[in-house]
């Protein structure tokens, strides 16, 4: 048995009654089991915090995990000035249980990290992402200390990326593996001198999700998120590339039908 009937199996079990309707045949039952799960599933809260400082390219990042244009109805204002509102919810207009989270960064309230989750009423986030344009900085690391001290997950993401590799093509001896391995590894170290232990750093460009470490992100994440959510992760991801497709494919289309 493949990796990948593994995974289908595990989907058909996930699925109250499926197992049952299928034995008995019964294509009715088992098209309602698989609707129904996946109305419960669409009920399945999922509240993701995006911390970064002003500019650092948070609205562009969300607009970009929703489908949405800068500059449709509804995106995140992206190269506005910042509003007072600590946190702005970005729900998926399809999957309203599915929120991102604009969360402004800690250098702009002077409040000690604590107080700054506590402002953003830390206990409903399933994650958070952190992310940075430059090298991440003393107030991100504070922000990560207090995250894992309350046992939830964070992520690094450096943005923009798109711009450092557009710097660096210009040079004779560019290449493009080298000059994204110096990237990730100048914001682990700094992420190491300042107390972080074994960090992850994913680079990103919101202009272009299928390039870089985005995938690797997802995969992460789906990886890390307890099982009744991974799904609901997966189904409001973008398919920016054919392994999402094929993994969506394979949760929400069972061979079967
Ligand atoms: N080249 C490039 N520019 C970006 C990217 N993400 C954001 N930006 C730009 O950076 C500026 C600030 O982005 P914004 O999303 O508003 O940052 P925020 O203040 O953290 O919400 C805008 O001009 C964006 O167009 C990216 O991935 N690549
Ligand atoms: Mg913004």
């Amino acid at each position: 048995m493949e990796q990948s009937d593994i995974d289908e199996n595990l989907s058909i079990k996930e699925v109250p009654g499926l197992k049952e309707a299928l034995r008995n045949k019964d294509t009715t039952a088992a098209t309602a089991a698989i609707k129904e799960y996946l109305l419960q599933q669409n009920k399945i809260p999922l509240n993701i915090g995006i911390i970064g400082e002003s500019g650092s390219g948070k609205s562009t990042f969300i607009n970009a995990l929703r489908n949405k244009c800068d500059d449709e109805e509804g995106a995140a204002a992206t190269d506005v000035v910042e509003t007072t509102s600590i946190g702005l919810p970005y729900p998926y207009p399809n999957s309203p249980n599915v929120i991102l989270w604009d969360l402004r960064g800690i250098g702009t309230t002077k409040s000690p990290a604590k107080k700054y989750l506590k402002l953003v009423e830390f206990q409903k986030f399933d994650f958070f992402i952190i992310i940075s344009d430059t090298r991440f900085r003393e107030n991100d690391v504070k922000l990560a200390a207090e995250i894992q001290k309350r046992k939830k997950k964070f992520y690094f993401v450096r943005s923009k990326i798109d711009n450092d590799i557009r710097a660096e093509e210009r040079k004779r001896d560019f290449s493009e593996k080298e000059t994204l391995t110096k990237i990730r590894e100048d914001c682990v170290q700094k992420l190491r001198e300042l107390g972080i232990k074994s960090p992850q750093v994913f680079l990103v460009s919101s202009f272009d999700l299928h390039l870089y470490d985005f995938s690797l992100l997802h995969k992460t994440l789906e990886g890390e998120l307890p099982s009744n959510k991974r799904d609901t992760l997966l189904f409001v991801m973008p398919s920016i590339n054919p392994e999402i497709i094929n993994r969506k494919k394979k949760a929400f289309k069972p061979n079967f039908l």
